[in-house]
């Protein structure tokens, strides 16, 4: 035993007599914390996992989506797939305080019956085609855009094909059709309103038949009490009825800049009707009303939904 190790153990005796040279205790001390730190190291990595799956679950339903799309039965098992995403989603979204979404899309949320609403993205715009310009629809169907200022993507009549022709659209941008749910929670907002604006119709928010139809009226000598959406006075195509010559008109995404949702996406409400994924039989519902459908105070409420074929049909992507 040398003279440092002699000098150690009596500093020890010395150190023990006056406090306790309790080495264990340190260890424990030590341990305990590293214990701590790897529970919050668990719970930072349970916390990136869950955005993880976030991420994975939108990966998942876009490819489920396209699997169910490929086997050509839209309706069923599109229906199937939107719920599952919901499940998916659910998870991860309510333990995620910030939800991320793209820029060209916003971040919305849908109630849940058991737990917290569950978060996703909704495109800004109507859906639009990758070479619309201000004044031209385009022709290229290969992807859905979500930009402001372009004439929106629609079709006349809607079919089962243009269905497979939307859902693949949004595929290609990464996203999917939104579906009934998403929609619709986009529409009503937090407090759950009929309209994207509130709770009363108002015909100069958003781009409706409405909105031109006091103005016709006033130039043409119709009366404030005769004008209405008939035919017969400020009907689908006031003006002569000519292409071109219309009062009603598919305006560029945005440009009704006070025709916004709470969550900040625009012409939600009118301008195109959009198509929306469902589990009906037919596989999509039509909501929101147009430029050029009649009664707008009824057609343009959240909830309103129909099946119709006949009509300018738009859509809309979410993720
Ligand atoms: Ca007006
Ligand atoms: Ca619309």
């Amino acid at each position: 035993m040398n003279k440092n190790c002699i000098f150690a153990i009596s500093l020890c005796l010395i150190t023990f007599l006056i406090i306790g040279c309790d080495e264990s205790s340190t260890e424990e001390n030590i341990d305990s914390a590293r214990d701590s730190d790897s529970q919050s190291d668990s719970s930072d990595t349970g916390t990136n996992d869950s955005a993880t799956s976030s991420g994975g679950g939108c990966i998942e339903e876009e490819t489920a989506t396209a699997d169910s799309e490929s086997e050509d039965t839209a309706s069923d098992t599109t229906a199937d797939s939107a719920s599952e995403n919901e499940g998916t989603d659910d998870t991860s979204a309510t333990d995620t305080e910030t939800f991320a979404c793209p820029a060209d899309m916003v971040a919305s949320a849908m109630p849940n019956d058991t737990d917290a609403p569950v978060k996703f993205c909704i495109d800004k715009y109507e859906a639009s085609r990758t070479d619309a310009a201000a004044d031209s629809h385009g022709s290229d169907d290969s992807m859905a855009m979500s930009v402001p200022g372009v004439l929106p993507w629609y079709v006349n009549p809607m079919s089962q094909a243009a269905l497979i022709t939307f859902q693949n659209a949004c595929i290609a941008a990464g996203k999917h059709l939104c579906t009934a749910n998403e929609w619709e929670s986009t529409c009503s907002g937090t407090a759950h309103t009929i309209y994207v604006f509130g709770n009363d119709f108002d015909p100069e928010i958003c781009n409706t038949v409405a909105t031109y139809c006091d103005d016709y009226c006033e130039e043409n000598g119709i009366s404030e009490e005769d004008c209405n959406t008939s035919i017969s006075s400020c009907g689908y195509y006031c003006g002569d009825g000519s292409v071109g010559n219309e009062c009603f008109q598919v305006t560029p995404t945005g440009e009704f800049s006070g025709c916004i949702t709470e969550s900040g996406a625009f012409d939600v409400n009118g301008n195109l009707w959009e198509i929306v994924a469902s589990d009906n039989s037919a596989g999509f519902e039509v909501r929101g009303g147009a430029y050029n459908c009649a009664n707008p105070a009824t057609r343009l409420q959240c909830t309103y939904a129909a099946t119709w074929n006949e009509l300018n049909a738009g859509f809309r992507c979410c993720k």
